[in-house]
């Protein structure tokens, strides 16, 4: 069950990426710059690649919005690639365009190129990277900004915090960590915490798997390029934890239910507790690197060095800003589902926190 559902498309050397919104309500501001400045946020941290340096990501919106508000009709969403004009040959939909060139068959261990071609049968790996390249994360993000500004109307918040680098938690250690690893030609990952501040009670249900929130919510983050595990709250130490100690106790202070721990990340039975929505992810260094990993040529089937193109040294800064536009798109969701309504007027007679 969805209310507020979207579909994106294009690879990453393409004339561009879309994606087409269901779901918004009417009547709710849209600001185009806020929706850039998380295009900016995205494309920013130390240990990006070149391609940060080709792109200055902006969105155009085709549809759905009239005067800065929603309409309640679908918005469509593009975002150009100034690469194209350097793939318009590689990447042409035309089948008398056909070239060779920047194809490879050399696949890169710990991305799609393998596995892609199998399942997709195809010879071209650069027919797998396209579309398996964290490039589409920003047309991903751009539909998450319109969540967030809607969640914001209802002083609902977010922020992130780099947690980890590499090997280090250091923050201060961090940019010479990233560097260090750019000099040897190796990538870095690294864990994140997003925060949401101010959220309704009884946002997701317990009452059928598909609906619990935390699974909701991992799931969105999980599916970010190069996330390899999500955890709500103190998740991560629930495992060695007694059980005395790892729940939220609760209490009364003033006429008023509260709990003075937060566990749980916010998030008990599947639902929205009041307590800060707590996301914890570790993003997996990206796979694309200088240095030679084994792999296999498809075509000769014999064991060689792994394709190598530009990329990133370090995108968890970027990964986090995905993040927190994915778990806005859920949480908006859920929102809608709860509070119902085809206008922002309609939603706002109906909102309770509690
Ligand atoms: C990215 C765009 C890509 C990569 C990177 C992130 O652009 P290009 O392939 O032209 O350099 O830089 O994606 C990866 C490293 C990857 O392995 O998917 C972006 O826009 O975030």
């Amino acid at each position: 069950m969805q209310k507020f559902r979207f579909l994106t498309s294009g690879e990453s050397h393409g004339k561009a990426l879309t994606a087409i919104i269901e779901g918004l309500p009417a009547g709710f501001d849209i600001d185009e710059n806020f929706i850039n400045n998380e295009l900016a946020r995205r494309q920013s941290g130390h240990g990006r690649g070149e391609r940060m340096d080709i792109e200055n990501d902006k969105v155009e919106i085709l549809s759905g919005v009239r005067f800065g508000k929603t309409l309640g009709s679908p918005v469509t969403l593009i975002i150009k690639n100034k690469d194209w004009e350097n793939w318009s040959k590689i990447m042409s939909e035309k089948a008398d365009d056909y070239t060779c060139e920047k194809s490879f068959t050399t696949p890169r261990p710990g991305h799609a190129d393998l596995t892609g071609a199998v399942k997709y049968s195809h010879q071209d790996l650069r027919n797998v990277l396209e579309r398996a390249s964290a490039r589409k994360t920003a047309v991903e993000t751009a539909v998450g900004a319109i969540a967030k500004q809607i969640l914001a109307q209802f002083n609902i918040k977010c922020y992130c915090e780099i947690l980890q680098i590499g090997k280090t938690s250091n923050p201060a250690e961090f940019e010479t960590e990233i560097d260090r690893a750019k000099e040897i030609g190796i990538s870095l990952g690294g864990k994140f915490k997003i925060v949401y501040e101010n959220l309704p009670v009884g946002l997701g249900s317990y009452v059928h798997y598909d609906r619990m929130l935390d699974g909701k919510i991992a799931q969105v983050v999980m599916s970010i390029p190069a996330v390899r595990s999500v955890s709500m709250g103190d998740g991560e130490e629930c495992a060695g934890a007694y059980g005395d100690e790892f729940q939220d106790e609760i209490f009364i202070e003033n006429d008023k239910i509260v709990r003075k721990t937060n566990h749980a990340g916010g998030i008990e039975g599947g639902m929205t507790n009041g307590e800060e929505l707590v996301v914890i992810a570790n993003m997996k260094p990206v796979p694309t690197i200088r240095t030679a990993l084994n792999t296999v040529d498809l075509k000769t089937g014999e064991e060689t060095t792994a394709h190598f193109e530009r990329s990133d040294t370090c995108a968890v800064e970027a990964c986090a800003v995905i993040a927190e536009n994915r778990i806005a798109c859920v949480l908006l969701d859920e929102f809608l589902l709860k509070f119902g309504g085809d206008s922002k007027d309609e939603i706002e007679s109906r909102v309770t926190f509690n």
